[in-house]
């Protein structure tokens, strides 16, 4: 009758244990689920650095084409980041200027790209446009909105373009005037880059666009895209 009496007891204290761990439990999942969710909605969190617009200051109508960084810098003040990771230059209609032939005379993230007409055996250059990547580690004065996914590719591609997304007001963080882009697959989150896929657009200006017709297999992955926008311009 004591061990009975005993092990009801027993089981009531277990009980009242089991009642509390559950209740910490179920507060804690209330309290950090949402704040997760939030969190993790957040661009800010994964990019550590983006693209910068297409600039195109020059035609090759003097001595050469000249994107060169000071002047792109001296007519475009906060747009480039003060030390570029990378720069990408590619003919305004869209071939890498490394599969153009040509002799480039600066290609670097210090210079800038230039290309001279001297240089050339038919004196003459592309015209080029050029962009940077700019890196966020040190906490640059940029802030990015939260991740945009309108589309995704079952149509034509996958449409993340800017003026879609400022249409169809999915957010209120789109500032009027973003300087830097990120695209990541929405499935593993690989930088869009990286994935060999071909883009229609990809600029802070236009956003993000993938054409089905434009890859050579497959079609596009599901991307989602967030803008880097002047601290200034959101406060
Ligand atoms: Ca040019
Ligand atoms: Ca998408």
């Amino acid at each position: 009758m004591l061990k009975a009496h005993a092990s009801v007891h027993l089981n009531s204290v277990d009980g009242l244990f089991f009642s509390f761990y559950n209740t910490i439990l179920a507060l804690l999942f209330k309290t950090c689920l949402p704040l997760f969710m939030f969190l993790s909605e957040q661009c800010f969190f994964f990019p550590s650095e983006g693209w910068t617009e297409w600039f195109d200051r020059d035609n090759p109508s003097g001595s050469g084409d000249w994107e060169t960084l000071s002047s792109l810098r001296r007519e475009n003040p906060g747009k480039i980041c003060p030390n570029p990771k990378s720069i990408e230059a590619r003919t305004l209609s869209g071939r890498n200027a490394e599969d153009t032939g040509e002799k480039i005379y600066k290609y670097d993230t210090t210079s800038g790209f230039v290309c001279r007409m001297k240089d050339q055996r038919d004196r003459k250059c592309h015209d080029y446009k050029v962009r940077f990547s700019c890196s966020f580690d040190t906490c640059e004065n940029v802030c990015w909105t939260k991740w945009y996914n309108r589309d995704h590719p079952s149509g034509s591609g996958d449409w993340e373009h800017l003026s879609a997304l400022r249409k169809e007001k999915h957010g209120g963080d789109l500032c009027a005037d973003p300087v830097y882009v990120e695209a990541v697959t929405v499935e593993d989150e690989i930088p869009a880059l990286k994935t060999g896929q071909k883009f229609h657009y990809y600029s802070p200006g236009k956003g993000f666009v993938c054409r089905n017709k434009d890859q050579r297999f497959d079609k596009c992955r599901n991307y989602k895209v967030c803008f880097g926008c002047s601290c200034r311009s959101v406060a």
